[in-house]
């Protein structure tokens, strides 16, 4: 009787097991991983950023590039997020932004230098 109901239960258990295929396993982790990033450019150029505003999709990775001859920093005005280091001439930073949002960031070393990144 024992070993009777213990097969019974080890065959309901290989059922299980068997429904959870790996097939259907990988496509569940496909569905719900992000799309992949696309780069978008910022050039640093005459002390300004261009464009100087950007709107990009979410989980887009922005990358500055500093093409003059004075070094130049990235800083989130906000905070929202990390900021660069000092940029010399042809250094680049990125950022992926994941999150929908409005993110304003200017030159620490030149405040007038200002730009903005529309995350849809
Ligand atoms: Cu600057």
């Amino acid at each position: 009787m024992n070993a009777k109901r213990e097969r019974a239960a080890a065959l309901l258990l290989g059922v299980l097991c068997c429904s959870l295929s790996p097939v259907l396993l990988a496509a569940a982790a496909d569905a719900s991983s992000p799309a992949k990033a696309t780069t978008y450019q910022v050039e640093i150029r005459n002390f300004a950023f261009a464009p100087r505003t950007l709107t990009v999709p979410a989980g887009t990775r922005v990358v500055w590039t500093n093409r003059d001859d004075e070094p130049h920093v990235i800083a989130s005005a906000g905070g929202a997020f990390a900021g660069s280091h000092a940029l010399d001439t042809s250094d680049s930073y990125a950022i992926t932004f994941a999150k929908p949002g409005t993110y304003a960031y200017y030159c620490s070393i030149h405040p007038m230098m200002v730009g903005t990144i529309i995350v849809q």
